[in-house]
């Protein structure tokens, strides 16, 4: 009823995603940490049913928080804050890695300079996932290769073409890393590369970096989302610095909501 408070309304819930993802880990920490959130409970799911919960939510004007993060269609679609994080646990404004297994600059110099090369802004993220959601990925990335040739060709300055050399690209499952692993799977394939795209947990991703079974990825969340599956693998990848930057996880709220701070949750 309308006397509960906001806590009890949520019933000490926080609507998460995935398992394997980063932000589960930091927000299995979050609940851990924060004193007011004792006996609060995370309640994993897939990011399509949090996606479900909090339009159920948001069209009943109903309290829910849930694991966001940015860049995401949801902060468009519908008037949403993060909730304060005083202790730090969500981690700060963060950036996306390339990485690579060991040898591979060696035996593929011109694909690990373009790869070491490709750095794009928020905002051409955002094209890709935008127009991916009205057709695929593979069409929205091979459209942003066409329409920005000469950023492009920045990437590719001083290699070679090649005739089919395979590359072996890991990524996770979201639109963010979708879109940058597409576009580089676009940008190679014009360079004579056959490149295959392989989705996969955070952890597993890692892992198939750090054994050499994939040849590199673009989709680590660092220096926090991602941290504990680079300080397990870190020694037997190479990271090749930021591909993007500007990323952020947190728990995020339906605008309406009378809290601004995770320390606002009710024990
Ligand atoms: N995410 C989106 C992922 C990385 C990209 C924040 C949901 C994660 O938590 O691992």
């Amino acid at each position: 009823g309308s006397n509960e408070s906001i806590s009890e309304q949520l019933n000490y819930t926080i609507t998460g995603i995935e398992p394997g993802a980063g932000v589960t880990g930091l927000a299995h920490q979050t609940v851990d940490e924060y004193e007011n959130l004792a006996g609060w409970e995370l309640e994993e799911s897939s990011t399509g049913g949090m996606l479900t919960m909090l339009d159920q939510a948001i069209e009943n004007e109903e309290p829910i928080v849930v694991t966001g993060w940015t860049p995401h269609w949801m902060f468009s679609e519908y008037d949403l804050k993060y909730l304060e994080d005083p202790k730090g646990t969500m981690g700060e404004v963060e950036s996306i890695h390339t990485i690579a297994r060991l040898g591979f600059e060696e035996e593929n110099p011109d694909a690990y300079q373009i790869l070491d090369t490709f750095h794009w802004e928020v905002a051409d993220m955002e094209a890709v996932m935008l127009e991916a959601q009205g057709s695929s990925f593979e069409e929205a990335s091979t459209n942003w290769v066409e329409a920005n040739q000469e950023q492009v060709d920045v990437w590719l300055e001083g290699t070679e073409q090649v005739d089919g050399e395979e590359i072996e690209i890991v990524s996770t499952q979201w639109g963010t890393e979708k879109a940058s692993s597409t576009v580089m799977k676009s940008v190679l394939e014009q360079q004579g590369y056959e490149v295959t795209l392989t989705d996969i947990d955070p952890a597993f991703l890692f892992e198939a970096i750090a054994n050499g079974e994939a040849d590199a990825s673009l989709s680590p969340w660092l220096p926090t989302t991602h941290a504990s599956f680079y300080e397990k693998n870190k020694d037997e990848i190479v990271d090749l610095g930021e591909n993007l930057t500007g990323t952020r996880t947190g728990f995020v709220v339906p605008a309406y909501m009378d809290i601004d701070s995770i320390e606002d949750l009710e024990l």
